[in-house]
Formats: structure tokens, sequence, C-alpha cells
């Protein structure tokens, strides 16, 4: 293997780099599309370690170590791919993620540790994302350029075209990522969205990610959208648009090569829909029992790379085993964290203005509020 001395390069540089030396690496196919066999293992990596921490999630929801569960088990394989080709940093330079709430791997695989999603889950006051006081999976890292996470769903939607616009004025190859559930489709946020990043000579550098796992809550895809493709919407605004399987790693990744090289280098949006498996159902609202008749990504592709040779059951116990006593590890480690104040519940309502005459620091600097 032809290692890097750049401690920057992402697996796709990698692979693209031992193409460029005429030195192809070994591959795993699936129809027309291929990737190393190196970032085949990479990905399921990620995606065992996301699959681990949502299993710990999820039971610590039903144990009382924590009070609401919703995650993305069945929707690993979008989540690691995207993560792992995102351009992570802060400023207009970089990426913008517009996330919704199933997207734990996106983060663990951009290097997010797992105790950072776990303080949210126990809502501790260690959280760094929201204090303790808001839903598990509702991230928000400036550093990272990622957005706050908001419960209503969609509105990430009419964000994303305004971080777009500032990447566009700034110049380079960030993108601004929207990613939204099939269901959320259906408000207008949607296609305020579509419309906004399409006006003819002002498009903008967005990706819309459409993670279809075929259900809003309890109301089926199917009884709710006349349009055979959610992706096809992209088409009256001339956006370009795929529709893929979402449960094939080795296609995910290069459908997000494909559509986020298209935004990056035309500054022009694209909409990808994914269809995925929910796992789990909606949420721990309903019981997040496992669902045993949909396609399962994680154990699909562990099939796949022991029947390619690339891997045997031996490593991927390994593999499983390590990806457990990681999150097992996170949440032992949050087990006596201290828990928010009632006092702390106004901090960081706005943020610090030196132009708020009021309030120039926080709104917490009111009087009686602890600091
Ligand atoms: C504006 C708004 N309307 C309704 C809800 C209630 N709600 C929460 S999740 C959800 C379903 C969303 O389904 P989808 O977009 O397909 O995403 P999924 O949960 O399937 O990943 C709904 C209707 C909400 N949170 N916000």
């Amino acid at each position: 293997m032809a290692q890097s001395t750049d401690p920057d390069e992402t697996p796709a540089d990698h692979d693209r780099r031992l193409l460029t030396l005429g030195n192809a690496p070994p591959v795993v196919r699936s129809g027309r599309d291929a990737i190393s066999t190196e970032l085949a293992l990479t990905l399921f990596r990620q995606m065992v370690r996301t699959r681990a921490l949502e299993e710990r999630s999820i039971k610590m929801s039903k144990s009382g170590e924590a009070y609401f569960w919703i995650g993305g088990p069945g929707e690993e394989a979008l989540n690691v791919c995207l993560g792992l080709q995102i351009h992570r940093g802060q400023g207009p330079a970089f990426d913008y993620l517009h996330l919704h709430y199933r997207n734990a791997g996106t983060l663990l695989s951009m290097g997010m540790p797992m105790v950072d999603h776990i303080r949210q889950l126990a809502m501790t006051a260690t959280d760094r994302h929201s204090l303790g006081r808001n839903f598990v999976g509702h991230y928000a890292m400036p550093e990272w350029n990622v957005v706050p996470v908001t419960s209503v769903i969609e509105v990430q939607m009419v964000m994303a075209p305004g971080t777009a616009l500032m990447q566009k004025r700034h110049g380079g190859e960030g993108i601004s990522v929207a990613v939204t559930g099939d269901a959320g489709t259906a408000e207008g946020d949607f296609e305020s969205c579509l419309l906004w990043s399409s006006r003819p000579g002002n498009e903008l550098p967005v990706l819309v990610l459409v993670a279809n796992n075929g259900y809003g809550i309890s109301t089926t895809h199917a009884s709710q959208h006349a349009a055979r493709r959610i992706a096809a919407r992209g088409e009256p605004y001339g956006i370009r648009n795929e529709t893929v399987d979402g449960n094939d790693p080795v296609v995910m990744w290069n459908a997000l090569e494909r559509a986020m090289r298209y935004v990056r280098t035309q500054r022009k949006p694209f909409i990808l829909e994914a269809n995925v498996s929910r796992l789990h159902g909606h949420s721990s609202s309903s019981g997040a029992q496992r669902n045993w008749t949909e396609y399962d990504v994680v154990a699909g592709f562990e099939q796949k790379l022991i029947d390619c040779g690339a891997t045997d059951a031996d490593q991927v116990r390994a593999m499983k085993d390590e990806a457990k006593a990681e999150a097992d590890d996170a949440a032992d480690a949050v087990a006596t964290e201290p828990r928010p104040s009632p006092l702390d519940v106004y901090m960081g309502t706005y943020a610090p203005s030196s132009v708020d005459a009021v309030y120039p620091k926080d709104y917490t600097g009111l009087p009686g509020r602890r600091r």
C-alpha cells in the first residue's frame, strides 16, 4: 500500500492517488460502481461503530439512563459515506452541515467522539451541543460548520441556501449539505430550498440529501407521495438529481462522490435521494423495537466483504467487540456527570453580540441568572 505523508488525505484522495500512480488497488464492486478494499473496510468499521453507538443509545433510553432516543440504524451507509467526504472545518471555505436527527454516523466518521453523542442523549450539563437541553442527535458544532439541528423538521432546508449563498460569494469549493427525511419533503420549506438554490444565474452550491426510509413516523411514503421519485422534484427547477440504493455502501459512496464533485465544481444544486431502511421504528416513543423484516445494511455489507475475501469472521468479531466496548465506555463515563441546573435554562439563548446594547454578553447576564 502506498502510504501518504499527508495527514489530511481522505480515503477518496488515497484511492485517486493510487490510481494516478498506475497502482490500481484491489476493489469491492457493485454493478458499475467500485471502491478500494481499503476504503470498503474503513466504511465498514465506521458503520459498525455507528451501529454500536445506536444500540447502546437505545438501551440507555430503555433503562432510564436517557429519556428519549431517535437515530439512524439502517442509515449507516449514507451517514458514513457522507461524513468521510465532508470537507471539515470552520467558515465558508469548508462544507456546512444542515442535518436532521439520524446523522450520528456522519459526525462519528468525521471524528466526533462517541461520548459527545452520549452526553446529549443522557442530557448532562457537559453536553457540548446543547448543555443537556436538547434531544439526542441535535448537534451543534461551530468549528465544523454543523448548524444546530432543530426538532422542527425541514427548517434546515431554508437555512442551507443561506450558507450556500455566502459560500458562492466567498469562492472556493465549500458546499452546503442539507439532509432530510422523505416525509419532510412534503413541507413547503423543501420546495423553498429548491427554488432558492436554482434561481437562474444565481444557482447555489447546495447538496440536498434525502434519506428515504419509507415512513414519516407512521405514515407510509407510498400513501402520501404520488411522485415516484422525490429527487425528480428537482426537474422543473433544472436541478440535477439521482435516486440510489442507500443500502449499498459501494453505490452510496460513488453517488455521493459524483454529486459532491458536481456541486463543488459547478456551484449548482444537486438532489441525491437514497433509499434506506428504518430498523428501529421512528423513535423510543414507538418502542424502538428492532424491525427484522427490513434489509440490514451492516449485516449485508459484512457478508459481501467476507464473500469477496476482504475480511473474515474473526476480524469482524474483533471490530464489533471494539466498537461495543467504545460505546459502553462512553456510556459509563457520563453516568456520574452533572445534570443541568434550572438556573442555566436561559444560558446560551442568544450569542454574545457587541452590537446588542442591552445584553452585550449573553442573555444569561440578566440579574439573578447564573453565568
Ligand atoms: C414542522 C414539523 N411538523 C411535524 C413534526 C413531527 N414530526 C417529527 S418527525 C416527523 C416525521 C419525519 O419523517 P421523515 O422526514 O421521513 O424523516 P424520518 O423520521 O423518517 O427520518 C414528524 C412529522 C415536526 N417535528 N415538525
